[in-house]
Parts: C-alpha cells; sequence; structure tokens
C-alpha cells in the first residue's frame, strides 16, 4: 500500500518535549516509526484487550502499558510496537476512533519507545492531561487530580 502519511506535521500534533534530537530527527522518526501511542483509554482496560484489537491490523511485537510512577498501575494510555509500518499506519487509520471499554481510543503515530516513556509526567504520577481535567471520569479516576485536592 501506498502510504498516505508523508507529512509528519499531519500525521500527529503531538511533539514529545523529551525527544533525544531536533525536529528534523523527530519528523523522520514520526515518518518512519513502528510505534503508535494510544491514548484516551480506560484505567481499566488491560493488556489482553489491547491485545486482541490491535492485533487486528497486523502482528504485534510488543505492548507497554502506561502506568502512574508512583502507584506502578495503569493510568490511560500504552504503546504498541508492530513490525511492520503498513500495520502502524493501518492501526492509525483504521483504530483510532473506535471504541475500546466504552472509549473513544486515540491512535498516534509516536517518535519511538525508550525505557522511561512508560510513566505518566503529571505530578501526581498520572498523566498531565488528567491533572487539568475538570470533568468527572469514572473510567479514568474520577475528577482531574488538580481539583481532587481543592
Ligand atoms: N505519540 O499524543 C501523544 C502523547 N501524549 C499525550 C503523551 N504521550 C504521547 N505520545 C504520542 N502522542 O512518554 C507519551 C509521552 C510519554 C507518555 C506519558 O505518553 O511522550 P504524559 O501524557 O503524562 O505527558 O506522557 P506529556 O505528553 O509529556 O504531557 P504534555 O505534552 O505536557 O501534555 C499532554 C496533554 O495534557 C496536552 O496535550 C494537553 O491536552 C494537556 N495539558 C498539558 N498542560 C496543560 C495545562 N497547563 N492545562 C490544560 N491542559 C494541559
Amino acid at each position: 500500500m501506498a502510504s498516505l502519511f508523508k507529512d509528519p506535521n499531519k500525521i500527529s500534533a503531538y511533539r514529545d518535549r523529551r525527544f533525544p534530537g531536533n525536529q528534523e530527527e523527530f519528523d523522520e522518526a514520526l515518518l518512519n516509526s513502528t510505534t503508535v501511542y494510544v491514548g484516551n483509554m480506560s484505567f481499566y482496560t488491560t493488556e489482553e484487550q489491547v491485545y486482541e484489537l490491535f492485533s487486528r491490523t497486523g502482528e504485534l511485537k510488543k505492548i507497554v502499558m502506561g502506568l502512574d510512577k508512583n502507584s506502578k498501575t495503569p493510568c490511560g494510555f500504552c504503546f504498541i510496537m508492530y513490525y511492520s509500518r503498513d500495520d502502524t499506519e493501518d492501526a492509525v487509520k483504521y483504530i483510532s476512533g473506535t471504541i475500546l471499554d466504552d472509549r473513544p481510543i486515540r491512535v498516534d503515530f509516536d517518535w519511538g519507545f525508550q525505557e522511561g516513556r512508560q510513566w505518566g509526567r503529571g505530578r501526581s504520577g498520572g498523566q498531565v492531561r488528567d491533572e487539568y481535567r475538570t470533568d468527572y471520569d469514572p473510567g479514568r479516576g474520577g475528577y482531574g487530580k488538580l481539583v481532587q485536592k481543592e
């Protein structure tokens, strides 16, 4: 299949502040990597469920569940590594926006997994977005962390 994903600015709006390289290297990684980031997951979704869904576009090399750095429990994201770029692109194309555990998940191209990236970067241990959320989300620990502290 010819790649529909040739412009790094169009395939992902996310820029990782901790990427160890320049913009050109980041763009290059996004265009060639076989890793996707999955966001807006429920804290209760298991690795088995993730495997079941994502192996629909191809054979998986590895799944890394995102964890709260304090509690070491799932905090609503994961990284998935495929063997082939076509399977990776199909995951973004066909699985992003589908429902997993009653939630529309977001599948985004990623520059590549490195040890340490599995931990939430928020000050409370989970994801940054869960610090600032003001809604009540039972699948993601209730209110956002800052609201909980008020
Ligand atoms: N490929 O979209 C993504 C993505 N996200 C959101 C996180 N990761 C992602 N990777 C890809 N695409 O390894 C990766 C990170 C890291 C792991 C956990 O997941 O590279 P994190 O979510 O805890 O923290 O990361 P991150 O991404 O460093 O936080 P960032 O970029 O500051 O903020 C993420 C989102 O939080 C923002 O897009 C915004 O929606 C919200 N947010 C941040 N700051 C504020 C604020 N001050 N007010 C309101 N909302 C905010």
